[in-house]
């Protein structure tokens, strides 16, 4: 393909409600959503999954729109590519994941569009439906009767697995909440890197409550850290912000600082990386996951894909589109009353926006290249 175009639209949708983790509360999601014209007249859609502040990881979205128009668009610009090229063309600029994953996803998109494949094929799906987790945020009043309250709606719609966000002063007492209303749900905590070398042995307390895993609880970069509480507790430790390619994932896996990991596209520069990533844990025998970034429906469809993948075994955070915007920006995602979703099998990676809902939503339309 060759380029023609590429705009992004800048769009703010209010969550159902407020979305609370460790490093803040999100009442809206400020968004980019990118339209990529082909030379022949082909529409690809990518979702960039940065915030407005640098609080997830360094990246935002004022950075990922300059690193975009002014760092990785120039390389594509005026050649002949594939889909599977834009990572080498990409790879002399440093960093940036989101806003590079959000150009690749655009980009696969149209070639999976124009090829009239889906990415579920294209990406080595093995099940046509996924189990749905739910990221269930700490309540803006601090109080665990309200958890219970949001706990108990997930569950009564579904959800196969819960996943509580914690952060210090709120940890071990929620969780237990939780696990003894409902002893035998699949639950798993995150900490977005809320914790330090010295909560080892506090956090070896959240042993009695038959976790999954939990998730980030340290510095990204503190990786010796992560290796001392993989030693000290049973729970397995999962990584998220710390793993930003196959290389590193695998560095991490083999020091021992991670035994299952969050996948998430745009932490580690798109999909295609995302999938080196799932197949390296998958000939290892080491258990993935979907991650989320309360994508919309246009990257929420990619995600639904991905969690399809034979290595992902644990449910993601995948989530139907309720869980977060009423309404979505594109048709909406529908959890089935057992908790499972239908992957998708649309040709393409993302679900098109509906045009009336993305103009009521957008704030701002760039054109970037
Ligand atoms: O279900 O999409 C979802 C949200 C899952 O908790 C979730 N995401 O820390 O992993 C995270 C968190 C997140 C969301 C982080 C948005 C950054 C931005």
């Amino acid at each position: 393909m060759k380029i023609d175009k590429v705009v992004i639209h800048h769009v703010e949708m209010p969550l159902v409600r407020p979305f609370r983790t460790s490093f803040g509360v999100e009442y809206v999601r400020h968004v980019g959503l990118i339209e990529l014209t082909t030379t022949d007249g082909v529409v690809g859609w990518g979702e960039c999954v940065s915030s407005p502040e640098p609080t997830y990881s360094h990246e935002f979205n004022d950075a990922a729109v300059l690193a975009m128009r002014d760092h990785l668009l120039p390389r594509l610009a005026g050649r002949e590519f594939t889909a599977e090229d834009v990572p080498d063309v990409f790879s002399p600029v440093r960093g940036h994941p989101m806003a590079r994953g959000a150009l690749e996803m655009a980009a696969l998109d149209a070639q999976l569009r124009a090829a009239g494949q889906s990415f579920a094929s294209y990406i080595g799906s093995t099940r046509t439906e996924i189990p749905c987790g739910v990221s269930v945020g700490i309540p803006v009043d601090d109080s665990i009767d309200t958890l219970l309250d949001h706990v108990n709606g997930y569950i009564e719609q579904g959800y196969r697995r819960i996943k509580l966000k914690i952060q210090p002063g709120f940890d071990i007492e929620p969780t237990r909440a939780v696990r003894s209303a409902w002893p035998e749900i699949p639950l798993q905590v995150d900490a977005n890197q809320a914790y330090s070398r010295d909560h080892i042995d506090y956090l070896a307390g959240l042993d009695e409550f038959d976790l999954l895993l939990i998730e980030q609880p340290m510095h990204e970069d503190d990786l010796v850290a992560h290796k001392w509480l993989a030693d000290r507790i049973e729970t397995p430790v999962c990584l998220d912000e710390s793993v930003i390619s196959v290389n590193n994932a695998e560095s991490l896996i083999d020091f021992g600082a991670c035994e299952i990991v969050n996948i998430k596209a745009g932490r580690v520069g798109g999909y295609l990386e995302a999938k080196k990533i799932h197949d390296m844990a998958f000939e290892r025998g080491i258990p993935v996951w979907c991650g989320g970034m309360e994508e919309t429906g246009v990257g929420r469809a990619a995600n639904m894909a991905f969690a399809s993948l034979p290595g992902c075994t644990l449910p993601g955070d995948t989530s139907g589109s309720d869980r977060f915007y009423a309404p979505d920006v594109t048709e909406p995602f529908v959890m089935g009353a057992d908790g499972m979703m239908q992957v998708p099998t649309e040709p393409g990676i993302s679900r098109l926006p509906i045009p009336e809902i993305l103009t009521s939503i957008t704030v701002a339309t760039e054109v970037l290249a």
